[in-house]
């Protein structure tokens, strides 16, 4: 006698390690759910919108390093959880979704809430399939873990008919043997590396979200020192290099300047970034013209595929690094090595004056009332220890003031969803759950909180101690930058429709007390200290909700 098919798929997920199955449930899955009652390790953490689940396995997958199980309920669940798993298909989050079918008794006669999951799905996850027999549910879901968690990393769908989950199944459970990835360079390729950074002039190494999976921070930090680069982030959703380095100026802003942030390069390294130039608003190809612009990655079809490039090169970013530097050890030149010093001391020297620009800036703006962006950052920063975890960075009001005070010197300190709203609110508990002994901070605004403001919830349920910060503009701001942007010279104004909340106020603060969490919320800039610290120091989940200047002065 074998197993039955609903344990089969626990006793799998045992055999990977799984300790969380996020997820919220309907009838299509009420055999996954009873045997869920026989196994108490697999801890079910549910969320009362399928936004909540997903953001929260995409966090503690990213936080793991590791493919998160989620558990959604057939046609209506899987659309719902689409905007997410668009999120983690972008960020290259390994999650393994599984949604329950309709009895394939009569599944072809289109019972209530059936649909093909399969084809609904496939556009924007790695892989999707339907277990067609009990006797595949083990084949099916070691090839869903290890299809989400191979190099690139992403979202797998997994479709489960009830009817097969009381099915047998006589194949012994073992646990998935994932592909051995270290992908060295090509060592031809390596020399022209090395050859290209000896050469420059005024090189600029990319950093992304390809660099921390792999732990590639202290080898291409490493290498920047050797050449003398200054470092940028291209698009990055998560902790990559140290932000407290002495070669490290910030991100490419996503909407714009990110050609301005190129220019005057004449060698630019990508190193482990996807898609580095992610924008959100039209811009033309911004690798300066005479620039030799390469990329080394694990991803082939993020190198090459958009713009002109010198050299793409396969390989995992860190060995990558360390091959690079061996190389250019041989080749530079005791003059190359004296210059890439004066660059690096050149650098450094801007970057301090940017940090004190900042302190001046903190200082100027710390008694505004409305409260400014940067005095709550500041507070942010004067009240968390250095090993917090950051989700999210406040949305437009925060991200400037996040990225000129805050400093993030270990693996696995920042995430941040993707262009779909609603992540950062239940992403936090993801991650404060796969970080229990790390102080976790969300970073929320109040418009991206209203997509997923169930997660409160969940965090008062199952008492997860994250602290949320909410940045609270009272608009969606961004649309008004845009909007001012789209409009540009033209004589015509803009009264932003639908992009001031004024009132009802959405209170974010009084969103979290309904389920009793502690939770204030601060328009006085004298409170704002003492609320923030009693947040933090709390030994549960807290918010603190302030509201802050909205206005827009700055657009892109
Ligand atoms: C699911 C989804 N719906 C709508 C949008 C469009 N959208 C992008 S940003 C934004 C407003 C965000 O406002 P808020 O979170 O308050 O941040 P702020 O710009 O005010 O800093 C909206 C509605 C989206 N990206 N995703
Ligand atoms: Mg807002």
């Amino acid at each position: 006698m074998g197993l039955i098919g609903k344990h089969a798929v626990m006793e799998q997920f045992l055999a990977e390690g799984i300790e969380y199955v996020f997820g919220n449930p309907g009838s299509t899955e009420l055999a996954f759910m009873d045997a869920l009652q026989d196994y108490p390790q697999l801890k079910y953490v549910l969320g009362l919108h399928e936004t909540v689940p997903l953001a929260m396995a995409d966090g503690y997958a990213r936080a793991t390093h590791k493919p998160a199980v989620v558990n959604v309920h057939i046609a209506p669940g899987i659309a719902n959880a689409m905007s997410m798993v668009y999120n983690a298909k972008r960020n290259n989050t390994p999650l393994v979704v599984t949604v329950g079918q309709q009895d394939t008794r009569f599944l072809l006669t289109e019972p209530m809430l059936s649909a093909d999951l399969v084809r609904f799905a496939q556009p924007w996850v790695k892989w999707a399939g339907e277990i067609l027999s009990a006797k595949d549910i083990p084949m099916v879901l070691r090839r869903a873990f290890k299809v989400a968690a191979e190099p690139p990393q992403g979202p797998v769908v997994v479709s489960m008919p009830q009817d097969l989950m009381d099915g047998e199944v006589d194949e012994a459970i073992t646990p998935t043997t994932h592909t051995v990835w270290t992908v060295r360079p090509d060592a031809g390729a390596v020399e022209r590396i090395a050859r290209a950074l000896a050469d420059a002039r005024n090189p600029l190494i990319l950093t992304g979200d390809n660099m921390a999976p792999h732990y590639a921070a202290p080898h291409v930090a490493a290498l920047a020192e050797l050449a003398g680069c200054e470092v940028m982030q291209g698009t990055g959703r998560q902790w990559n290099f140290p932000t407290n380095h002495p070669l490290y100026l910030g991100p490419l802003g996503f909407l714009g300047g990110t050609k301005e942030s190129l220019a005057g390069h004449d060698v630019i390294l990508a190193m482990g970034t996807g898609n580095p130039f992610n924008a959100l608003f039209y811009e033309p190809n911004p690798i300066p013209s005479d620039c030799t612009y390469i990329h080394v990655d694990i991803d082939p079809w993020e190198m090459g595929k958009n713009y002109p490039i010198a050299l793409s090169v396969l390989g995992e970013p860190g060995a990558a690094a360390r091959d690079i530097i061996a190389a250019l050890e041989r080749i530079q030149t005791p003059a190359g090595r004296t210059a890439s010093q004066e660059r690096s001391r050149a650098i450094t020297a801007r970057i301090t004056k940017m940090r004190e620009d900042a302190e001046a800036q903190l200082k100027t703006d710390w008694d505004a009332n409305p409260i400014s962006p940067m005095r709550l950052m500041g507070e942010v920063r004067d009240v968390t220890p250095s090993d917090a975890v950051f989700v999210g960075a406040g949305g437009t009001s925060g991200r400037e003031p996040f990225q000129k005070l805050i400093q993030m010197t270990q693996p696995n300190s920042y995430y941040d969803g993707n262009a779909s709203l609603g992540f950062p609110l239940p992403g936090t508990l993801g991650v404060q759950l796969a970080l229990p002994d790390r102080p976790v901070i969300g970073l929320l605004r109040e418009g991206d909180s209203m997509y997923s403001i169930q997660g409160l919830w969940t965090a008062v349920k199952y008492n997860i101690p994250a602290t949320y910060v909410v940045f609270n503009n009272a608009s969606y701001r961004i649309l008004k930058q845009g909007m001012v942007r789209y409009l540009g010279a033209s004589e015509r104004k803009s009264d932003f429709p639908a992009m001031n909340f004024g009132e009802p106020k959405i209170n974010i603060a009084a969103q979290a007390q309904v389920w009793g969490m502690q939770a204030e919320r601060v328009e006085d800039p004298a409170d704002l200290r003492g609320a923030i610290r009693k947040a933090v120091a709390h030994n549960g989940p807290s918010l603190v909700d302030v509201v802050i200047d909205g206005s827009y002065r700055h657009h892109f």
